[in-house]
């Protein structure tokens, strides 16, 4: 008999990951999935089925973790053997936006889940993950951050994800559940949002490489980031509910790399160098190599410029994470590297925007570019 899995979150970037894993492993999978007026399914469409047909090992249901009914409803149908909580209001800054919202979905909604499987007597036949996070460090207390590290969050979205974390712990602990948190450190893909720091310079150093764009505006260049790639860490969060007990977990690669630093580094994959000149809010760069005969660009063009409206009011400056637990008993290892992701992304995104600019060209579409 194949595995029933639950993923909260599909539509996601970590949520189209594990569901691609977990297919491939041989699961069902049943994925919760909003509703909104488009369909913002691209990153699973290529693991649609059609419903018609027999056979069929991947499921969308439509549901929100506000909604404890429906959820209740959900988990009863599909008696799941492992429940991946990822669904959340995942942006840092847009949290001190939506503060009530974020504590609903992000803190609430995580009770939602686990009161569900108990109130249906699911404790032992459902395993539940939970995705919490790196930002419950915040205003670090030691370097680099363990599974013992005190917890400090810094937005109301850590505020939210430490709810979940302690009652993911208190379900485990009262009622025998298997329900364990993994503490992920940021991971990034070619299909990781476009408003997230990582997405958005690569997006953006491809378009001005192409000559589509002149410059893009960052907040702080100066935040350190422990930066992996998604794939590697959807792995460990199935890796996480095969173990032999529910416990919580570091994942993280064990490097830092400043924001400053993955910009160069993104443009360096285009062989482009650039300077910077300036400080904090006055900060700008320019290119001072082009090495690439394929891009047009003058030396000392200005390409990017702080602006002060990308500064939280709350920042949380270095995160760096001790994997050493996950290592030694699971026997986790990341695969990529950070040059490996950045490689892969830039990749990716000359590609997009060269396809968007033949549609734009051809007159098909015209095209968005959101900062
Ligand atoms: P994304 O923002 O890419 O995906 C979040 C998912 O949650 C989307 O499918 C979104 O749906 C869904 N969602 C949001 N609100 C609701 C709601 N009220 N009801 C139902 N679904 C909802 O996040 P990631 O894939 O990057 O992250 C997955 C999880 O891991 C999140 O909980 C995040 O906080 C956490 N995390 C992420 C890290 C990272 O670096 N990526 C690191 C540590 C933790 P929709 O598509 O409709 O918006
Ligand atoms: P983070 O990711 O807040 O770490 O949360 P994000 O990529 O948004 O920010 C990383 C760092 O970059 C700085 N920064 C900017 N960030 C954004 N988004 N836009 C900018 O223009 C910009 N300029 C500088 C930020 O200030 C920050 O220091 C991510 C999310 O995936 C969370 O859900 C997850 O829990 C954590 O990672 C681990």
């Amino acid at each position: 008999m194949s595995k029933v899995a639950f993923i909260t979150g599909v539509t996601g970037q970590d949520g189209a990951y594990l569901s691609e894993f977990l297919l491939k492993k041989g699961y069902v999978v049943h994925g919760l999935k909003r509703r909104s007026s488009l369909f913002n399914t691209d990153r699973i469409d290529h693991l649609y089925q059609d419903p018609h047909v027999d056979h069929q090992n991947f499921y969308l249901h439509y549901g929100d973790m506000t909604d404890s009914t429906n959820l209740i409803r959900l988990i009863k149908e599909i008696q799941p053997d492992e429940i991946y909580n990822l669904a959340a209001m995942s942006h840092v800054a847009v949290s001190f936006e939506i503060p009530e919202y974020t504590g609903n979905t992000d803190g609430l909604g995580t009770l939602r889940i686990l009161d569900a499987v108990r109130l249906l007597g699911l404790e032992e036949k459902t395993r539940i993950y939970q995705a919490s996070t790196s930002e419950l460090y915040g205003n670090v207390q030691e370097v680099p951050q363990s599974e013992n590290t005190p917890f400090y969050p810094r937005s109301p979205y850590a505020v939210a994800k430490m709810y979940a974390y302690w009652i993911t712990v208190n379900y485990r602990e009262a009622y025998n559940m298997f329900a364990c948190n993994g503490i992920l450190f940021n991971h990034e893909s070619p299909i990781r949002g476009e408003t997230f720091v990582t997405r958005k310079i690569t997006r953006a150093v491809s378009r001005i490489a192409l000559g589509l764009q002149n410059k893009f505006y960052l907040g702080n260049l100066e935040a350190q980031r422990d930066w992996g790639h998604a794939k590697d860490y959807v792995r460990m969060m199935w890796m996480i509910l095969q173990a032999d007990e529910a416990e919580d977990w570091v994942i993280a690669t064990g490097k830092t790399t400043k924001v400053r630093d993955f910009v160069k580094m993104s443009f360096a994959e285009v062989g482009i160098e650039l300077k910077f000149k300036g400080e904090g809010a006055e900060e700008k760069a320019y290119v001072s190599k082009c090495n690439n005969p394929d891009y047009q660009l003058v030396i000392g063009k200005e390409v990017l410029v702080v602006d002060p409206r990308y500064f939280r009011p709350t920042e949380v400056d270095l995160l760096v994470g001790d994997a050493s637990k996950a290592k030694q008993k699971l026997g986790w290892e990341c695969e990529y590297s950070l040059k490996d992701l950045i490689k892969e992304m830039m990749q990716s995104d000359l590609k997009l925007m060269q396809k968007q600019q033949y549609l734009e060209d051809g007159g098909y579409t015209t095209m968005n570019y959101f900062e």
